[in-house]
């Protein structure tokens, strides 16, 4: 299963701290066709927008607002990588935006729509440049464009474990193609 042979991969080749690394795990196995985790798309499964809307008591979002949340902010990182100086959101709750009544098949598709983007911008460029212009947060400030994508699949990674365990606490779960036992 190693992408040694793949040309995306093979341009992945980093130099930190004086030595290379060479990243083989391809964009969209990052984002969409996932290892790790059970892959978002399966995830978000037959959920119908009664479904995704629903709050769960102690639960601070619905399901269709963590997916508005993550697509919010997928969609800000891939503008950035295109070049675009957009500063980020300026509190936490900008990435939160409004769920409109019976939105959750809009929400779900453009969700699924920026992964595809993310996966479509990486095909053909090297990512190992960084981001410019470079991000605002320090932390943030020295990110290739390859770093950018692994911070949008690791807070997709994040939000999309709790939207299992609301589908889990909601009898939504697993969803129709099965789910993962380890
Ligand atoms: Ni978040």
């Amino acid at each position: 299963m190693h992408a040694r042979d793949n040309a995306l991969a093979r341009r992945l080749v980093h130099f930190h701290q004086g030595a290379a690394r060479v990243l083989d795990m391809t964009v969209r196995e990052l984002l969409i066709d996932t290892h790790p985790h059970i892959p978002p798309l399966f995830a978000l499964e037959g959920l119908t927008p009664t479904d995704a809307e629903r709050r769960i008591a102690g639960a601070p979002h619905s399901i269709a607002e963590i997916v508005r949340h993550i697509a919010f902010w997928q969609a800000w990182f891939l503008r950035r990588c295109n070049g675009q100086a957009e500063p980020a959101a300026e509190t936490a709750a900008l990435g939160w935006p409004a769920v409109a009544p019976q939105s959750w098949p809009d929400i779900s598709t453009d969700f699924r729509d920026g992964l595809e983007r993310l996966v479509g911008f990486s095909e053909d460029r090297a990512l190992d440049v960084p981001v410019a212009p470079a991000l605002e947060l320090p932390l943030l400030a020295r990110y290739t464009l390859y770093d950018a994508i692994v911070h949008v699949a690791h807070h997709n990674a994040h939000h999309l474990g709790e939207i299992v365990v609301l589908r889990q606490i909601s009898g939504l779960w697993p969803p129709a193609s099965g789910s993962w036992t380890w």
